[in-house]
C-alpha cells in the first residue's frame, strides 16, 4: 500500500507538481487550502460581499459551490446560486435537477433562469433561428443573464467555475488569433464597472481539471456527468487541452507556473480593451451601440429584449430576496 505524505492512510492521489501522494482527507484539504490561497492571492473575496455563483451542474461549478459554502464561514462573506435552464433537451432537465438538489442540500439561495421563459425558445432553437453556432449564442445569452442577474441582486462579483485547464485553453487560443483584448479578461477577476458590469471571479484559477474531478467524486458530489449534446467533438478546445495534458505528464507543474505567470503579467494585456459603452436599449455594458444579447435577440424575435429580461430578471428576484 502506497502511503499517504501527511499520514498513515493510504494515499488514493499522486500529485506529481508538489511531489505528494494523498489520502482522501488530505487531498480534500488540500484542494480547499488551495482555493483559499487563490481567493487570498488574487483577492477575490472579501468579508461581507455578496457572493453570486454560477452554477451549471458539471464537475467545476458544482465543486466550487461546495467549498465556496465552507469558506464562505470562515471568510464571512453570503452565496447566492444561479442556474441557466438552456432548454437543450434531457442534458437541460437533468442539469437543472442536479443543481436544485446541490443546493438545496447546501441551504443555498438558488435563482433560475429559463431561457425558453425569457426568449420563447431553447438554445437549439435560437442557434438555427440566427443560423449560428449554438455555442456562440448560448456564450452571449449565459454572459448577459449572469451579469444581468448580478447587477439585479446586488452582487459584488460572480463566482465562475472555470479551472486551470479551461484558462490555458482560452489563453492559447485567443493567443493564436492575437486577440489581447480577449487575453486581458482571463485572469483570475474581472473588473466591475458601476450599474453595467460585475466583476467575474474564478476561485478553482489554480485547480487542474483532474483535480476538480477527483475532488467532485471523492466528496460524493453529485454532478452532471454527460456533456452537452451541443458540443463539438472536434473543436479547437479539445484539442488544445488534450495537448496541454502532454506536456504536463512530461512536465508536472508547468500548467500552473503559466497561469500564475499570466496573472501576473495581466497588466499588459489589459489597456487593449475597446473604450465600453451602453447599451442604447438595456443600458448594460456593451461593446458596440446595441450589445450582442439585444441584436441577437432582435434577429430571432424582431425585438430588442434586453430591457424585457432585465424587467423579468427583477421581478423573480424578488421572491428569492424575501425569502432569504
Ligand atoms: S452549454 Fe452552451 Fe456549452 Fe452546450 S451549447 Fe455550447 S456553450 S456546449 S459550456
Ligand atoms: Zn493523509
Ligand atoms: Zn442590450
Amino acid at each position: 500500500m502506497v502511503k499517504c505524505s501527511l499520514c498513515q492512510d493510504k494515499a488514493i492521489v499522486k500529485i506529481p507538481y508538489a511531489g505528494l501522494r494523498l489520502c482522501k482527507e488530505h487531498f480534500t484539504k488540500y484542494i480547499e487550502d488551495r482555493v483559499r490561497k487563490t481567493i487570498k492571492r488574487y483577492n477575490l473575496i472579501s468579508s461581507g460581499m455578496r457572493v453570486l455563483v454560477a452554477v451549471s451542474g458539471g464537475k467545476d461549478s458544482s465543486t466550487m459551490l461546495v467549498i465556496l459554502n465552507k469558506l464562505s464561514k470562515e471568510l464571512k462573506f453570503t452565496l447566492y446560486a444561479m442556474h441557466i435552464d438552456l432548454g437543450i433537451g434531457n442534458y437541460s432537465v437533468y442539469s437543472r435537477r442536479t443543481v436544485e438538489k446541490l443546493s438545496q442540500s447546501l441551504n443555498i439561495p438558488l435563482i433560475i433562469l429559463e431561457v425558453k421563459k425569457i426568449l420563447g425558445y431553447g438554445i437549439p432553437e435560437i442557434a438555427s433561428k440566427a443560423k449560428r453556432p449554438a455555442c456562440s449564442v448560448c456564450g452571449v445569452i449565459k454572459r448577459y443573464l449572469i451579469n444581468a442577474t448580478a447587477l439585479e441582486l446586488g452582487a459584488d462579483v460572480v463566482a465562475m467555475g472555470h479551472n486551470l485547464d479551461d484558462i490555458i485553453t482560452y489563453a492559447f487560443k485567443e493567443f493564436m488569433n492575437q486577440n489581447l483584448n480577449a487575453l486581458a479578461k482571463l485572469g483570475p477577476s474581472t473588473k466591475s464597472i458601476k450599474d453595467l458590469a460585475v466583476s467575474r471571479i474564478r476561485p478553482l484559477y489554480e485547480i487542474y481539471e483532474r483535480e476538480s474531478l477527483l475532488y467532485a467524486l471523492i466528496n460524493n458530489i453529485t454532478f452532471v456527468k454527460d456533456e452537452c449534446p451541443m458540443a463539438r467533438e472536434d473543436s479547437l478546445d479539445r484539442i488544445i487541452k488534450v495537448k496541454y495534458f502532454e506536456i504536463e505528464e512530461r512536465y508536472p507543474g508547468i500548467k500552473l507556473a503559466f497561469v500564475r505567470r499570466f496573472a501576473k503579467n495581466i497588466q499588459y494585456y489589459q489597456g487593449t480593451e475597446p473604450e465600453f459603452k451602453k447599451c442604447k436599449t438595456c443600458g448594460l455594458l456593451s461593446s458596440w451601440d446595441i450589445c450582442s444579447y439585444c441584436r441577437l435577440s432582435f434577429k430571432i424575435l424582431g425585438k430588442y429584449m434586453g430591457h424585457d429580461t432585465r424587467n423579468y430578471i427583477r421581478e423573480l428576484l424578488k421572491n428569492i430576496l424575501i425569502r432569504t
